[in-house]
């Protein structure tokens, strides 16, 4: 059973100020889809809240007022990558024998999994550089002891990236990889390595990462298995309001033809302590909130087709993602255990939200907050505060 009351759509016409918007509101009344231009038109609009307001419509005859959360813990078994030198927006990977470099054993791992964040923890998000000596059995041998000693908890690991990488050192196909992984306690896949699909964004900040065409083959090869999984796009660098199009055009079209995406998130580049951030001259300057809530409310708008968009708090801050779910945004990153990739390049906010912090957050902004599953099915709501 659903606890989300679905509505019926009722878009407040009167509160879209900009006539281009406005005739975007219409043609979203009349059920049509946004077509890229439409979207870029919504990028280029000053009007903000008429953004807004449509995006929070269509969320609100999805979704209600529910806005969910989950309770997870992110490990980052690995640092050392490959591609160190050349996404170089990435302040969190290693070489080798460069300072900092780490390797989690088995028993790490297990140490770190074991914290579980007071028995909170339902999902470890497991993501790490692409790490030569991090091969398939590293990763199965894993999320084989994970499930036995923790059968309850939830496992979203590996991005696209990371399986193709595996594929390759173990001359396998990506089907076999996921297979296996799967196999072995693999649940859903999250939404990392997606970057910016365009290729000459990929060519200047992320040379010789896996193409956009390979990313959405590694997700198709996953929904195939019946493995979900989430989708993302970072913004704020060096891409056009064209190249965001382009990207989420080609995510829409995979979902159409698969189903298989769970949520999409936008990530905002940070630009402090890496080398894009230097080249840019960038350093402490962030994405700006409006650019932080038009990503998300176009993400709502354009992916028609998605049920859930994720305001990613640690990136944006709390405070913006309260302010998010009136623009689309109808489930937020919950607590986090010790999240380290963010806060490599320059992320200020907490790494982690309490779940009274997060209820209150929710709450702040005049929504029922739930607890979910990692198939975003709800567990429980929070309807009423409890007494002080
Ligand atoms: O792909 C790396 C991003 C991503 C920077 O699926 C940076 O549920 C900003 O995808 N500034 C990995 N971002 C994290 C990710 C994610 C996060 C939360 C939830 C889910 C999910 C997925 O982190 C990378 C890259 O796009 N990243 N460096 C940076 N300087
Ligand atoms: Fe490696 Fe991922 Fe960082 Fe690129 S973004 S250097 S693939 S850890």
């Amino acid at each position: 059973m659903s606890l989300v009351t679905a509505n019926a759509l009722s878009i407040p016409f009167e509160r879209i100020a900009d006539p281009a918007v406005r005739a975007i509101a219409e043609r979203v009344g009349a059920g049509a889809r946004l077509s890229r231009a439409d979207g870029v038109a919504l990028f280029e609009s000053p009007d903000l809240t008429g953004v807004g307001v449509l995006a929070d419509a269509v969320n609100r005859a999805k979704h209600g007022d529910v806005v969910t959360f989950a309770s997870n813990q992110h490990i980052n078994p690995t640092n050392i990558c490959t591609l160190r030198t050349t996404c170089v927006f990435c302040g969190y990977a290693r070489l080798p024998k460069e300072e900092g470099a780490y390797r989690y054993t088995l028993d790490q791992v297990m140490a770190e999994a074991r914290t579980g964040n007071n028995g909170m923890t339902k999902e470890f998000h497991i993501v790490g550089g692409l790490d030569m000596q991090a091969g398939l059995e590293y990763y199965t041998t894993m999320f084989r002891a994970l499930k036995s000693e923790l059968p309850n908890v939830h496992i979203k690991a590996l991005t696209a990236v990371e399986i193709a990488h595996i594929a390759r050192i173990e001359k396998m196909g990506w089907s076999e990889v996921l297979a296996a992984l799967k196999e072995a306690g693999l649940d859903t896949m999250p939404g990392g390595g997606a970057e910016t699909f365009s290729a000459a964004v990929r060519e200047e900040i992320a040379r010789k990462k896996l193409g956009a065409a390979d990313y959405i083959g590694v997700h198709r090869a996953a929904h195939a298995l019946g493995i979900r999984s989430n989708s993302t796009m970072l913004y704020g660098h060096v891409e056009s309001y064209a190249d965001r199009m382009e990207h989420l055009q080609m995510l829409r079209d995979l979902q159409d033809e698969t189903g298989g995406f769970l949520a999409y998130i936008p990530l905002a580049y940070h630009p402090d302590d890496n080398d894009l951030g230097k080249r840019l001259n960038r350093q402490g300057i962030a994405t700006s909130g409006v650019d932080d809530l038009k990503n998300l409310a176009v993400g709502r708008l354009f992916l028609d087709n998605f049920a859930h968009v994720k305001s990613h708090w640690i990136m944006v801050s709390p405070a913006l993602s309260q302010i998010a779910l009136h623009y689309g945004v109808n489930d937020l990153e919950g607590t986090v255990v010790r999240e380290k990739i963010y806060h490599a390049v320059g992320a200020r906010t907490q790494q982690a939200m309490s779940l009274d912090d997060l209820l209150r957050l929710i709450r702040g902004a005049g929504k029922i907050p739930a607890e979910r599953d990692s198939f975003y099915n709800v567990i429980r709501t929070f309807e009423q505060a409890e007494a002080a």
